[in-house]
């Protein structure tokens, strides 16, 4: 399977996150990409190849055009505002309140934030492009008849909705790529997101339609952030009604539960009858990511990727998250080759 991969993501480090009411390094690094890589070359698991620019017009068919500018001019107003550091909100809106976008800085970064998750330095633009360039790539070559591809995309993309960054996510790589799949012609997408984190942004952009399924497996919306969404009654809206599936599991869910639910979801897929399968690809269900509360195993990953593969429909596995260092390639490297030999 080719990998797709580019070294721009390197220029998003040296960033911050808030945990426990202090500031630390953040845990979404550069470090993991580099794991990541060492695991695919030990196992041979499919050449590595560049990121083709595909422009922001995919980008805006999922994104709002005044979110998109922002992003791309955030570090440049925070750096005018005299600040040589990090950039982050320390503001967000209430429900109740306005929903116009301000005109200063740190009101534009509440705007269009839910978290204080998406620290912004001065090469997170590129990175946040060239990461959705890697899923549009990786499209690329399913739409053309590969069986798979693997977008290793940094950032990553599943929490950001239409005009909003949260959860170290600013666009939304796996809801791009599902929709350019639409736009060659696909006529059902399914997204099957199997990060321990619910796909809050993937969810909110698919919620009324109908030609792409999104199902989420995650950590309980009662205990786990994104918090505000994630529940088992939200089955999508409008014409989008019975189109969005959710699997959400308690903090401690070992393999035995996780894999029940993915059961579930699995069905979901093949009643589906889907096209083509975007697999939001995180690995922080690890028994040991340092965020994150499920307890699988590094061997539970080689049986996830085999039960992909036995859905038999074109997949392209898109980045999200997964926290430990020391055994995110090997997650990643199992759940690829699971899927090679399912
Ligand atoms: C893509 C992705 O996986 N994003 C995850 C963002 C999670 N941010 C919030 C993490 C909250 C962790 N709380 C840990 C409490 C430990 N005392
Ligand atoms: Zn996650």
């Amino acid at each position: 399977m080719k990998i797709i991969h580019t070294d721009r993501h390197l220029g998003h480090s040296g960033h911050v996150e808030l945990m426990n009411g202090r500031v630390v390094p953040a845990f979404e690094k550069p470090e993991r990409v580099a794991m990541i890589l060492k695991a695919i070359g030990e196992r041979n698991l499919g050449p590595l190849i560049e990121p083709t620019a595909h422009g922001l017009d995919p980008v805006l068919k999922v994104h709002d055009a005044n979110y998109i500018r922002f992003l791309s001019t955030a570090w440049q107003l925070w750096t005018e505002d005299g600040r040589d550091f990090p950039a982050l909100p320390s503001f967000w809106r209430a429900p109740g309140m306005r929903y116009i976008e301000p005109e200063t800085v740190d009101g534009k970064f509440a705007h269009f934030s839910f978290d204080a998750g998406c620290c912004i330095v001065a090469g997170t633009w590129d990175a946040v492009q060239a990461a959705a360039d890697t899923a549009l790539t990786g499209v690329d070559l399913v739409a053309g008849g590969e069986k798979t591809a693997f977008a290793l995309c940094r950032p990553p993309g599943h929490h950001a909705h239409q005009a909003t960054m949260g959860g170290y996510c600013f666009v939304n790589n796996a809801a791009v790529a599902a929709q350019s799949f639409r736009d060659r012609g696909a006529a059902r997408v399914a997204v099957l997101d199997v990060d321990y984190h619910h796909g809050n942004g993937t969810q909110a952009i698919f919620y009324e339609r109908p030609d792409v399924l999104v199902c989420n497996i995650h950590g309980d919306p009662r205990q786990e952030f994104p918090y505000f969404l994630g529940y088992a009654d939200e089955t999508g809206a409008g014409a989008g009604e019975g189109f969005n599936a959710n699997f959400p599991l308690r903090w401690g869910t070992d393999f035995g539960g996780w894999s029940a639910a993915l059961e579930a979801a699995c069905a979901r897929v093949e009643a589906y009858a889907p096209d083509v399968v975007v697999v939001s690809l995180g690995v922080d269900t690890y028994k040991e990511d340092p965020i994150s509360q499920f307890k699988l195993d590094s061997p539970d990953y080689l049986k996830i990727g085999a039960r992909i593969a036995k859905l038999a429909k074109p997949t392209l596995f898109v980045m999200e998250g997964g926290y430990a260092v020391e055994a995110i390639g090997i997650n990643v490297a199992n759940t690829l080759e699971g899927f090679l030999q399912g």
